[in-house]
């Protein structure tokens, strides 16, 4: 199945931050390779003038999520450090909406609706299909296309241009499952007709 990109059409890239990406606190192991495979579609979007929004993962220095806390994770995505910088090579057009995730103590969020203003602005957009690729499959791109097709939006997994956690082996390759067991249509770039 193709997708031709239409008005109403929005790229969602998730977490594409230095934290996830090799040498970073919380790596995914080749989440280095999202970036170009995101800079193409990037590009397409751009050329159609289609809104472009980047989440991101920033939180406080004591989040509830951190080891620390009793949390699953190493610190990671402090907000304003290094580590929660966007990736320096992804092409992200600079009046892209960026949504701030997880940024008080105690609670956290993997989906980039949670918390954000993501939905209210997407609808003042006129946004009714969008594309999610980004890091990592298993947790913030899974809940992010959760909750996208929970609140009704039409949802492509960019299926190149995500990698996953694999904290149990094969998570990544549950989560495309469930993605599209709920309705999420997994796309490559070859797919994608401008
Ligand atoms: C994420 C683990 C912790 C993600 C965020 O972006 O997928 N994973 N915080
Ligand atoms: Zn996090």
């Amino acid at each position: 199945m193709a997708a031709r990109l239409q008005a109403g059409d929005a790229l969602i890239l998730v977490d594409v931050q230095l934290d996830f990406l090799p040498g970073g606190s919380l790596a995914v192991s080749h989440g280095d390779e999202v970036v170009p495979a995101l800079n193409r579609y990037i590009a397409v979007f751009r050329r159609l003038t289609l809104p472009v929004v980047a989440t991101r993962d920033w939180h406080p220095p004591d989040h509830c999520s951190f080891q620390a806390q009793g949390g699953p994770w190493p610190p990671h995505c402090v907000a304003g450090s290094d580590g929660a910088r966007f990736a320096p090579l992804l092409d992200l057009p600079c009046e892209a909406r960026i949504a701030s995730k997880a940024t008080t103590r105690d609670r956290d969020a993997y989906s980039g609706f949670e918390g954000t203003d993501l939905d209210e602005w997407l609808q003042r957009a006129g946004v009714s299909r969008v594309f999610v690729g980004g890091l990592a499959t298993d947790y913030c791109v899974l809940n992010t296309v959760r909750d996208a097709l929970r609140i009704g939006y039409a949802t492509f997994l960019l299926a190149d241009a995500v990698r996953a956690v694999d904290a149990q082996a094969g998570d990544g390759e549950r989560a495309i499952a469930e993605m599209r067991r709920l309705g999420a249509v997994a796309i490559e770039f070859g797919q994608i007709a401008a």
